[in-house]
């Protein structure tokens, strides 16, 4: 077949977010729209696409199969020399990145809008990854987002036919060169991967009930994308029973579900749990990214203890057996948990943006080992992202090795640490710019002499401004900066309110308020209670009852 080339003009707005491009798939289903910004990805990485090998795959959700193609059809047009593509254009986030780090490849493109509902009326994305299976930076999204600003021609080779149905290589004779598509069976490499992380045998004789303690789970796909890998590894390699695994088959619109494993939107698990005989659940979202964890009786683990549990039981786990822990981080406005395990043992911490691409860098230089997000994310330098059944393997390897419930394991963890209470409150899909003006206001409000060293209240309860900003980071390794990451008020007893505006959503504001407090001793006190006085004095600081006509969040954590 022959390549043709084809004129198309701009669309405004091309540019990625926290993480990847995200839109309605309407959108993307706009004449030449999603062409327009693969050849942007591919024009970014100009030189080095012609004879290289991407990685392409997605959560399941509406669109994947489409895109998947096209994609074929615009790299056989661009001089790609192969392809490795998930067998129905299935691959998880982590799986990507796992895949381009084997097989050593340019890059990979990922086809998801991650927790993001999915179907013709909700939405889809597409995100590049580079050559370290991480999301690309800041510096080539910037950059592929004006290329699309410029974009005049794309190249596409629109009579390659190529099912992905079947896993298998088939070849191309493009113009003379000869273009190859590898479609694999999704999770192969990833399940590799995790036997050579994990004891996977000590955590298959926790579920199987052996040596004499019982231990039931229930694993939770949401019906995203990581149905497969749960039915494979849970079932298959762990001998989990099959009643220990739900929502296994990965659905175009996830059976209408949102696929954000939070108390909110995995209500259905929680409730199996509570009202169960199960010792652990655990769900992840539509491309297998983020995790929730809960115990027995539904007891709810937040993400920013999840990351400070799992660094403190790393010994358990022969990869970080072997390879020792380098350090930890966060991101900005995650817990500050990690940070009094990595003061114990003697590792440095970093506090980085949100997002899961400020993590690569500290990784790929040896500095950074372990992770996490308090949005439901944790990982290592394992893959460049964060993984969520990594993280529920971990969980068992630490439960097995400890004989503990997940329960006891927190409360251990808070009488040797103190706690951190924490929540989030979200307000999503506000008028964007009241929510905008809001920001504004605030900053300029925190920023006015004298308002540190203020005092502020609420219920009765008073706190000293230490300090307050709009974040801004500068990259360790590589200097790069990032400033206005999410406004921050910090009080002379170490807690923390921020208030940022969401990257990924596909219209509308999202408003994110995080509030972080630290107790040394009162560990067992109910989370909303605690922070109550620091919520009340966000929402008057802020004034965002009235900028968002909003009494109350959406979700809260
Ligand atoms: C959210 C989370 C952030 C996470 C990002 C991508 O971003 O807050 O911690 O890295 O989603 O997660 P934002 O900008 O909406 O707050 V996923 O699972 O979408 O790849
Ligand atoms: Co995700």
């Amino acid at each position: 077949p022959g390549i043709v080339t084809v004129n198309t003009s701009p669309y405004e707005g091309q540019k990625p977010g926290t993480s990847g491009l995200r839109k309605k798939v309407k959108v993307f289903l706009q004449e030449n729209y999603t062409e327009n910004f693969v050849q942007s990805i591919l024009d970014a990485n100009k030189g080095a696409v012609a004879l290289s090998t991407l990685v392409v795959g997605g959560d399941g959700r509406y669109l994947v199969k489409e895109v998947v193609d096209k994609i074929i059809k615009i790299c056989a047009g661009n001089g790609v020399s192969r392809l490795l593509v998930g067998q129905n254009g299935i691959l998880s986030t982590p799986a990507v990145s796992c895949i381009i780090r084997k097989y050593k490849t340019l890059g990979g493109i990922v086809l998801t809008a991650s927790h993001n509902p999915g179907g013709i009326d909700n939405d889809f994305g597409i995100k590049f990854n580079c050559a370290n299976g991480g999301p690309a930076p800041d510096a080539t999204t910037n950059q592929i987002h004006a290329l699309t600003t410029q974009i005049s021609q794309y190249k596409t080779v629109p009579d390659l036919v190529c099912p992905i149905d079947k896993c298998g290589v088939q070849k191309f004779d493009v113009e003379g060169q000869t273009f190859t598509v590898e479609v694999i069976d999704p999770v192969d490499d990833y399940l590799a991967l995790m036997r050579e992380i994990f004891d996977l045998p000590a955590i298959g004789r926790l579920l199987r009930g052996e040596g004499g303690r019982k231990f039931n789970v229930l694993i939770d796909g949401m019906n995203g994308v990581t149905g497969p890998y749960i039915q494979r590894i849970f079932v298959q390699e762990l001998g989990a029973p099959p009643t220990s695994v739900r929502r296994v088959t990965p659905l175009e619109d996830f059976g209408g579900a949102h696929p954000d494993p939070n108390l909110t939107y995995a209500v259905e698990l929680v409730e199996e749990v509570r009202g169960g005989d199960y010792d652990f659940g655990a769900a992840f979202d539509g491309d297998g990214d983020r995790n929730m964890i809960i115990g027995r009786n539904a007891f709810f683990v937040t993400p920013s203890d999840s990351l400070a549990v799992l660094a403190a039981g790393a010994a358990a786990v022969p990869y970080f057996r072997s390879r020792g822990v380098a350090g930890l981080a966060r991101s900005m406005p995650t817990a500050a948990a990690a940070d009094r395990v990595a003061k114990e043992l003697g590792l440095p911490v970093f506090e980085v943006p949100t997002g899961w691409k400020y993590f690569g860098n500290l990784m790929d230089a040896g500095r950074l080992s372990i992770c996490g997000e308090e949005s439901f994310g944790t990982g290592s330098d394992h893959v460049r992202e964060k993984d969520g059944i990594w993280a529920a393997l971990f969980w068992l390897q630490v439960l097995a090795a400890s004989g503990l419930s997940v329960e006891d394991t927190l409360k251990e963890h808070w009488r040797k640490f103190g706690r951190n209470y924490f929540t989030r409150y979200d307000y999503e899909e506000c008028a964007s710019a009241p929510c905008a003006e809001m920001m504004l206001s605030l900053e300029r409000t925190i920023t006015a002499p004298g308002f540190a060293g203020s005092v502020l209240t609420g219920q009765g309860k008073a706190y000293t401004v230490a300090a307050a900003d709009d974040f801004s980071y500068m990259d360790p390794v590589d200097h790069s900066v990032a400033m206005k990451q999410g406004l921050r008020i910090i009080f002379t007893d170490g807690s923390r309110i921020v208030m940022r505006l969401s990257g990924t959503g596909s219209s509308g504001a999202t408003v994110r308020l995080y509030i972080d407090s630290y107790e040394p001793t009162d560990v067992l006190g109910d989370a909303q209670d605690m922070l109550r006085p620091l919520v009340d004095i966000a929402l008057q600081l802020s004034d965002l009852p009235r900028y968002t006509g909003r009494a109350a969040p959406t979700v809260i954590t």
